[in-house]
């Protein structure tokens, strides 16, 4: 996939030329940036992508809206410009308004799109948010570089029993996009994680730590293989990347401030009991990560939330950084 030139038009011609005078539909066809969006890039003013599948599944009503508009101008803040991504009547929007936003937040019938639900999401015409994979390849398809979210998919603990692997690593492994995330959440098996990582060829840097950090937690006991703590060799490595076509994604791991963090001997006991929760209520596959969200909320008393939303806009500050390094 190469960032092409975006053409805004809907397929269905009223006169119908000839099969051979048509244009090949491409995907480029069902993206559609905001203005906003559209004149930075072509500008190449620093631009960070945002999912919206944190949105839809990852947090309660209205919370999930309000963090979204802080994300967005915590980006502002650093002189970058947000876009959050998410299909909405059948085309995939780089950039949402405070409308789209409600309506996406309210909806109860949002796919949650990986890169198997993307295409379907768009020619059904239903609303879907986008997980860390499909915002990527939004993202590159749009021609934006730099984006962030909370925490990435990964390889779920039992994994050798249910081949749970989320999409994001595949994705991570052939898309250019450098994703900042909070590290892997301890439901997930972090060794596994990285394994796969490393496969698929991603460098995974820690910022300010040495330990591949636990999303909730600053911790997972884990070194990271990389760390770069200067956002100006964080954007040399990504114009290096970039230089190899193929070399897929970046991973920087970013822990969540202390002030906010649970630490991992806490979260371990909670993490267990949720999981356990969703094997006894029979949930499986992509309702997993919600599930477990959701449980921990309510074992944490709200803490989980107030953890989630900290590391969030700290990651987005550390994008719009590093877009804004990238740029210059
Ligand atoms: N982590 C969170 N909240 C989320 C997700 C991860 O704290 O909402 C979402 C991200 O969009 C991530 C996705 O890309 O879950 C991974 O889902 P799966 O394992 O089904 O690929
Ligand atoms: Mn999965």
């Amino acid at each position: 996939m190469r960032p092409g030139p975006l053409f805004l038009v809907c397929p269905g011609p009223p006169a119908s030329p000839s099969r051979s005078e048509r244009p090949p539909v491409t995907h480029t066809d069902f993206i559609l940036p905001t203005e906003e969006v559209r004149a930075a890039l072509a500008d190449g003013k620093p631009v960070v992508a945002l999912e919206s599948t944190i949105i839809t599944h990852g947090m309660p009503f209205p919370d999930n809206v309000e963090t979204a508009r802080l994300v967005e101008a915590d980006i502002r803040g650093e002189g970058a410009i947000p876009a959050t991504i998410a299909v909405l009547d059948g085309k995939i929007r780089i950039g949402l308004d405070d409308d789209d936003l409600d309506r996406l937040a309210k909806a109860d019938n949002v796919m949650k799109c990986s890169r198997a639900d993307l295409a379907f999401a768009v020619s059904s015409g239903r609303p879907g948010s986008t997980t860390v994979a499909a915002t990527m390849m939004a993202a590159h398809a749009a021609g934006i570089k730099v984006f962030a979210t909370g925490g990435i998919g990964g390889v779920h603990k039992g994994a050798e029993e249910t081949f749970d692997v989320s999409a994001d690593l595949d994705e991570l492994g052939r898309t250019p996009v450098l994703v900042v995330c909070a590290g892997a959440k301890a439901l997930l098996d972090i060794p596994k994680t990285l394994e796969v990582l490393e496969t698929r060829g991603v460098p995974v840097i820690a910022h300010g730590t040495d330990e591949l950090p636990a999303f909730w937690s600053r911790e997972s006991g884990i070194k990271a293989p990389y760390r770069l703590d200067d956002t100006g060799e964080i954007a040399r490595l990504l114009v290096t990347r970039a230089a190899f076509g193929d070399h897929g994604g970046v991973l920087i791991a970013n822990p969540v401030p202390a002030e906010n963090e649970i630490p991992q001997a806490e979260m371990a006991g909670y993490i267990d009991t949720s999981i356990a929760n969703a094997v006894k209520q029979g949930v499986k596959g992509k309702d997993v990560t919600p599930f477990v969200l959701g449980d921990i909320l309510k074992l944490t008393g709200g803490r989980s939330l107030v953890t989630n939303i900290a590391l969030v806009r700290n990651n987005a500050r550390l994008a719009a950084r590093i877009a804004v390094a990238a740029a210059a």
